[in-house]
This record gives structure tokens, sequence and C-alpha cells, in this order.
């Protein structure tokens, strides 16, 4: 049924379906070879991978607002300094990000008007409020842990500037994803009210980490095509319960407790039995309606629409410098 879902919306082909090109794609992918920008490739592995690329690049861009929002609150200088170190890695993930998508003949300002016209993405988990200082540690900790998750699996993705971005992204994103750690560490080991606080941000955030990896298996729409191109190396359901395993030493350590009553460690299947999270709210988050959609959507537009000038400002120079190199020759 789900294979048919795929199916139906003409993307997920048998190899009897496909013409000679697209078989020989397919035998390139199988065969673990990269596809590159000057590739032929069919128009359904472009489409999907700037749907992704795109929903990815854009999350590092909004994901830089719960954070920016304690840069100036954070506790101690050398907690400022990370944190903006932090934020400025985003600013360039999204960067790398774009530029790859770009290969794939879409510009960033289409991308960028696709964002703002909510037809396009972004991470469900940068809907959520960062309220308190322990909300950047969990942040750093769950939310980079996550995404790290998947980017690992994807420095193995089928296209090659997609696959190396992410090679790069994840050198950072461990950096990212220690120093949320650390701060939870500090947190956990301070005053009762600071282990409060810890406690708290892990209450709220826990659930939405569990959502970034997308629906379950059986839900996700394009999972069966993504995995036969390898532009996904793993579902969704397979990286989340790696998270929670990777994650649930880490609370114990911490002295902290996840929120969730059914967990609980399965010798047999080696991996812990934890509960799902609210599907429905994630679906109305999808839909534009958490707690912070508005804000978040109205910070890029105010940010896109005042940086017009230095983007028009650019434009005109380079127009400029090509007019005299015309001329020159
Ligand atoms: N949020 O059929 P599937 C980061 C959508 S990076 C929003 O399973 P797919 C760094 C999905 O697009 C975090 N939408 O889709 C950082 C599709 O809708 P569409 C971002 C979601 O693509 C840390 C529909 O649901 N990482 O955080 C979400 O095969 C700290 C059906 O779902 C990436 O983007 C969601 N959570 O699998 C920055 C990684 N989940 O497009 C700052 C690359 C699903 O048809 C601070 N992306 N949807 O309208 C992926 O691996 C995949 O795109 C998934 C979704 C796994 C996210």
């Amino acid at each position: 049924m789900y294979a048919q879902m795929v199916k139906s919306t003409g993307t997920l082909k048998t190899r009897e379906e496909m013409d000679e090109r697209e078989r020989a794609f397919q035998d390139r992918i199988d065969a673990g070879e990269k596809i590159e920008p000057q590739d032929w490739m069919p128009e359904g592995y472009r489409k999907t991978l700037i749907r992704q690329i795109g929903q990815h690049a854009h999350s590092e861009i909004v994901g830089q607002l719960p954070e920016g929002n304690w840069i100036t609150r954070a506790p101690t200088l050398e907690r400022k300094a990370i944190l903006l170190a932090k934020v400025q890695d985003e600013a360039g993930h999204g960067l790398y990000l774009y530029c790859a998508a770009e290969t794939l003949g879409v510009s960033r300002d289409e991308m960028t008007e696709k964002l703002h016209d909510g037809k396009m993405k972004y991470s469900s988990i940068f809907n959520y409020p960062t309220l308190t200082w322990a909300d950047i540690g969990a942040v750093g900790w769950l939310v980079d842990g996550a995404a790290i998750m998947n980017q690992v699996a994807l420095q193995r993705t089928s296209y090659g500037p997609y696959s190396r971005a992410m090679v790069r992204i994840c050198k950072e994103e461990s950096f990212h994803q220690r120093q949320g750690y650390s701060i939870m560490m500090t947190m956990a080991a301070g005053t009762p009210e600071q282990k409060r606080m810890a406690q708290d941000a892990l209450d709220r955030l826990w659930y939405p980490s569990l959502m970034m990896f997308g629906p379950s298996d059986k839900d996700s729409v394009h999972s069966a095509q993504s995995m036969a191109w390898k532009i996904k190396v793993s579902t969704n359901d397979e990286l989340r319960q790696k998270f929670v395993d990777q994650t649930v030493p880490q609370a114990e350590y911490l002295g902290l407790t996840i929120p969730d009553e059914k967990l609980d460690w399965n010798e047999a299947k080696g991996g812990y039995d934890f509960s799902e999270p609210d599907w429905q709210e994630f679906h109305d988050v999808l839909a534009g309606n958490g707690p912070c959609n508005a804000d978040r959507m109205s910070a890029r537009r105010t940010a896109w629409e005042d940086g017009a000038w230095y983007r028009d400002g650019l434009v005109a120079h380079a127009n400029k410098r090509a007019a005299q190199r015309m001329a020159a020759e």
C-alpha cells in the first residue's frame, strides 16, 4: 500500500517500467557510484534532491533563530563565544547546502521565495521556543544529536555535492552536540534549580527531537523512492531508533529522566522500546500551527527584505565588473 502510494505519484517504477537510461542510472546507484551535476538523472531524482537539500538548507538557516535568541544572554563570556561560533557554523551549513542544491539547476533566490511562500518546509523542531539557558544545552545535545545521526548516514548519499557537504557539516555538528552536552553536564551537576531546568528542557524537547526524523516508515511518503535512489540511506524509523539508543545512556549519565514511561530495553531487538511522538502535533506544526512558526517566518522574511539593498548592491557591482571586463577585451 505504501509502495503503491508512492507509485501513484509516478515516482517508483519497477525495473521493467524503466527506460534504458533509467535502468543504467539505477545500476550506477546500485553499484555505489556517486552522481555528479553534469550526469544524466531522472527528473524525479533531481526534484527529490532539491526538495530535501533545500529543506535541509532552510533548516540550518531558520535553526539559527532559537539559539541566536540566547547569544546576548549566555551566562559566561566563554559560553557566549562558543554559541556565537555555533550559530555562525549553522549559517555556513546553510550556504554549503544551498550551493549543493544550486548544482541541480535551482537558484538560492527561488528556494528562499518558496520558503517564504510556505511552499518549502524547514525542520519542525525549530518551531519550538528556547525558554531557558538549559534549552540551549538540550538543543545542542538532542537537536544536533538527531541532526548528526541523520547526517552521518547522508555522507553516503548518492549525490556527490550533497554527500561532500555532509562530510564537512558532520565534523562541525559533532562539536555542536558536545557543546550542548557540556552545558547539560554543568546544569545537571549544578544547583537543584539548575538540574530542574535541565530536566524541564529535556521534557519539552524530547518528543520534538524524535519528530525530526520524519513520520514513521509506514506513513513516510518519500522513503521508498529515496531509499531506492540512495538519496536517503536509512529510513526514518531506523534513525529514530539509533538516536534513542544513543541518547538514553547519555541522559542516565546526566541523572536526567527521559519523559517516557514506556521506555524499556528490549534485549531481543538490542534496542530500546519507546513511545512514538504525538503525530497529530507533528502535522499541526508542519501545517504552520506550532508555537513559533509565525515568528520564525516573520524573522526570515524581515531579514530577507532588510538585506535587499545589499544583494542589489552586489549584483550591480558584479554587473559593472562584467561590463568593464567586456569593454577591456
Ligand atoms: N520537519 O516522506 P517523508 C539541523 C516532511 S538539520 C518538517 O518521510 P522525507 C541542524 C517531508 O519534507 C535538520 N517536515 O519525507 C541544526 C515531507 O513533506 P514534503 C534538518 C518534515 O523527505 C541543528 C513529509 O513530511 N535535517 O537541525 C519533517 O523522505 C541545531 C513526508 O515525510 C534535514 O533536513 C520534519 N521533521 O524524510 C541547525 C536532513 N519530517 O517535502 C541549527 C535531510 C518529514 O513532501 C541548530 N532531510 N517532513 O512536503 C531528510 O533526511 C528527510 O528530508 C527527512 C524527511 C528525514 C527530514
